[in-house]
């Protein structure tokens, strides 16, 4: 057994256990605060997971950092050193648990040396289970997962997101990249959380997902996914991934990803 099999299955029973926290709320969940803006939410379940998740983590690794996302709203630094580092996103898509719209998860990524190496997406209430690990391939519910090999746009199944932000000048992107995608590809979708549009790209669902003003904790895991089911991370201009920047392409293949990356308007929001 690896450190990483060690950090990741400790993680995992945890991932677990948080997830009867959401389970209790398949109908959603009518009390909620907003944050960044009125459709930027947060629950009493987002805290309790991600208290749940750092409490157990940090008691088992006291070296390691985190980076929760709740944490970070709360005033804690979003800083990535090299060291063992959880980022975490206790409820991705909270808008959709708000509403008992049943597509949103826990996802955990474990950052070493600034690279994902282990990462964990689980919606509790389809009881869909992601998981990766470096070099060791990427999984649903125990069942090894692939990407898909479209290479042309034309032919690919794109998920991206409008977000959690009214920006003036983030909406016209946004507004600008439905019509040029819906006019290129074969389709888009939009899950609601960017952890699990990532996962669909991991499954072969979805042939791509782009997405600007995402944070490190809607992607860490979802990176790794991708990556160990075969696919590509880049930056949606199409140069490296960077974490922090929050900006993120994902797809299948990297014929793929730079086709979509040249066609697509940019956005550069501030980096986390
Ligand atoms: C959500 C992301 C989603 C994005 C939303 C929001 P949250 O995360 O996963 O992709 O479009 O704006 O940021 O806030 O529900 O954890």
């Amino acid at each position: 057994m690896t450190e990483i099999d060690e950090y990741f299955d400790v993680a995992l029973e945890l991932v677990k256990n948080a997830g009867n926290l959401i389970k209790d709320h398949v109908f959603g969940c009518n009390v909620y605060e907003v944050k960044s803006c009125e459709i930027d939410l947060v629950t009493e379940i987002d805290q309790k997971v991600e208290q749940t998740l750092i409490g157990g983590l940090s008691k088992r690794f006291p070296s390691h950092k985190f980076i929760g996302e709740e944490s970070v709203a709360g005033g804690a630094k979003c800083e990535l050193t090299d060291d063992p580092t959880w980022v975490i996103d206790p409820v991705d898509g909270t808008m959709n648990f708000v509403h008992g719209f049943p597509h949103n998860c826990i996802s955990v990524g474990l950052v070493i040396n600034k690279v994902s190496v282990a990462g964990i997406v689980y919606n509790p209430i389809l009881e869909q289970l992601f998981t990766a690990k470096k070099g060791q391939g990427a999984f649903l519910n125990g069942k090894q997962i692939h990407v898909s090999q479209t290479k042309e746009l034309k032919k690919a199944l794109i998920a991206f997101e409008a977000g959690t932000s009214r920006d003036e000048e983030k909406m016209k992107v946004v507004l600008e990249n439905f019509k040029r995608v819906i006019s290129s590809g074969h389709g888009m979708r939009a899950l609601g959380s960017a952890a699990l549009n990532m996962a669909m790209v991991a499954l072969g669902g979805a042939d791509a997902n782009f997405e600007f003003g995402i944070h490190a904790w809607d992607i860490a895991a979802g990176d790794i996914l991708v990556r160990e089911a075969g696919g590509v991370c880049i930056d949606p201009a199409g140069g490296p991934f960077d974490i922090l920047s929050r900006r993120v392409l994902c797809a299948s293949t990297m014929e793929l990803a730079q086709e979509l990356a040249k066609t697509i308007a940019q956005y550069y929001p501030e980096r986390d």
